[in-house]
């Protein structure tokens, strides 16, 4: 079959795509793995799975109608409800007959002299000029690299894939693996449900109480009555969410009796925001540990047991340089007398058995085991399918060293060939419903440049290309960010190269860089003719 644009994914960024160039009167399907769409709030349906960015701005801004007629009941949506939102969508604007469920793209190979891709996916081979990739960014779990996995005789439970049937937990001896954002928010409902639970943590984690409640309807009002205007402020903010109403100083220009009265007013509110309160706790490491040193304190005071509370304060990275988790009665869990954490960096597991997790110090025999160890995040969904560009250059080839790109967009040498959300763009440090909006934005009025110059191909320029990612470099290496060992630079996964992969120069910055490349002409694409490709 043919098509003029191909999606891979029916996610946030894949529906908006598909409703966006379908509005530009392309032929466009989409092809999704899973049986409906929603991406990761698709799969992710683990208990106490949300967003840990406030509802009112993980949604669409698209549309004024779907905007004003969509009601969130929390501050921070669950997953359900944000799946519930995203089917509307794909029925308000009848994006489903478009979209090929339960099929998955394994190859994409550009043709030259056509200026072809030719998308081969589990049930069908389809022709198309455009392939955009909607694939999520931390769509591709890690395997949590533990021999006897498979030898575990009780329930295996994933994060990343939760049941629709969940075995019954009440009284049974749950373990659980990892402590990101998904173990942290699955914990304290394991813990409720389960007779016992262990924790097993690898790296401690800085958490800060998401402080979760239903919508005040007044509040809600208010939000809705100024949404424009709060919607464009988000899309030019750092973050792609409207931002702090305060000057955000440098934390050691205010005294100490200031500050710990500034973290207290953020730790009462809650959420992410809480690192927004002065404006250099990314960039200076004095001004970061004030910051780390609160929340250390935070858990010394809710955790009751010393020694717990001692495992639990990270120590290893400065603070929001892994993603600051959003939590509820994270810490407080551990004051159950049913709740046990084991530093697996003291103790180690050694291996998984038929009855539980065997570390260095013994047996911890359990009934069921939740895995919570993360993604091959930005790269692994890409690099999963075998893409080929002109002259038959493979992506993983081009990428053997770690993620290059123009704007996180457009990939040298792969013509016609866009990713919404890609490395190289704000994505997973972003607001990524803004950043979505965004690029797929931008691809539509290039696609729409394309068309009315009698262009047939586009394609990033490598010095363009090379320009940008030391870029993105340099951005990052004015921050403290490198100094952990993130997912954000691929050390979660081994043999992955280490490279730095979103752009932090903050979302208004990036767009404005995205428009003016658009405004002079798509500088740094080279555009192929229609005329020198044969019909
Ligand atoms: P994350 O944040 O990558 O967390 C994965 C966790 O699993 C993390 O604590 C890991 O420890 C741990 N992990 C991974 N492998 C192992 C092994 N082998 N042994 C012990 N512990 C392990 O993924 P999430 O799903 O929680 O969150 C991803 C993003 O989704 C999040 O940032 C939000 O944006 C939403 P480590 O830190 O690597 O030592």
């Amino acid at each position: 079959m043919s098509a003029d644009a191909v999606i891979v994914g029916a996610g946030f960024a894949g529906l908006y795509a598909l409703y966006k160039l379908r509005g530009l009167g392309l032929e466009t399907v989409a092809i999704e793995r899973g049986e409906g769409v929603g991406g990761t709030w698709y799969w992710n349906r683990y208990p106490g799975a949300r967003c840990d960015i406030e509802s009112a701005y993980y949604s669409y801004s698209f549309s004024d109608e779907l905007q004003d007629e969509w009601d969130w009941t929390e501050k921070y949506a669950t997953q359900p409800e944000i799946l519930a939102y995203l089917q509307h969508v794909a029925d308000r604007f009848d994006l489903v007959r478009d979209i090929r469920f339960a099929e998955e793209v394994l190859s994409a190979e550009y043709d030259e002299a056509s200026a072809r891709w030719r998308v081969t996916t589990t049930k069908a081979r389809i022709d198309c000029r455009f392939v955009v990739f909607a694939t999520g960014c931390l769509s591709v779990p890690k395997s949590p690299e533990i021999p006897g996995l498979a030898d575990f005789a009780g329930d295996l439970l994933r994060t990343h894939e939760w049941p629709t049937h969940v075995p019954d937990l009440a009284g049974r001896r749950v373990g659980l693996i990892g402590t990101g954002s998904s173990g942290i928010q699955v914990a304290p409902l394991l813990a409720e449900q389960a007779g016992h639970l262990t924790v097993f943590q690898r790296t401690a984690n800085f958490s800060v109480p998401a402080h979760n409640a239903p919508l005040d309807p007044v509040e809600w009002a208010r939000t809705k009555g100024n949404y424009r205007a709060l919607r464009e402020r988000s899309r030019w903010s750092a973050s792609g969410s409207v931002p702090l109403d305060i000057e955000p100083v440098p934390a050691l220009s205010v005294s100490e009796q200031e500050r710990t009265s500034r973290y207290e007013e953020r730790w009462r509110i809650g959420g992410m925001k809480f690192l927004q309160v002065f404006g250099d706790i990314y960039t200076d490491r004095a001004a970061n540990d004030t910051a780390a040193d609160f929340v250390r304190a935070k858990i010394a005071d809710i955790v009751e047991d010393p020694r717990v509370a001692r495992m639990l304060m990270p120590t290893d990275h400065p603070i929001g340089t892994k993603r600051i988790c959003t939590d509820t009665d994270y810490y407080r869990m551990f004051n159950r007398p049913d709740v046990a954490l084991v530093d697996v960096r003291d103790d180690p597991i050694v291996r998984i058995d038929v009855n539980g997790v065997v570390t260095d110090s013994g047996p911890h025999p359990l009934d069921v085991l939740v895995l919570a160890t993360g993604f091959d995040a930005m790269t692994g969904a890409l690099l999963k399918i075998d893409i080929r560009g002109r002259d038959g250059t493979r992506l993983r080839d081009h990428w053997s060293e770690g993620p290059v790109s123009y704007l996180g967009i457009a990939i040298s040498g792969f013509p016609n060939l866009f990713m919404i959300t890609g490395p190289g763009s704000p994505s997973v440090i972003s607001n990524m419903v803004t950043s979505i909006e965004q690029h797929v934005d931008w691809i539509a009025e290039h696609i729409r440049f394309l068309d009315t110059h009698a262009v047939a191909a586009s394609e990033a320029l490598p010095d363009a290309e090379l320009e940008w990612v030391a870029h993105v470099r340099d951005q990052a290496e004015a921050t403290l960010y490198g100094e952990a060992a993130s997912w954000y630079v691929g050390a979660n996964v081994p043999g992955k190269p280490r490279v730095f992969m979103p752009y932090v120069g903050g979302v208004g910055t990036y767009r404005a860089r995205c428009d003016e490349i658009a405004a002079e002409g798509y500088r740094g694409f080279a555009l192929r003719s229609s005329a020198d490709v044969s019909p």
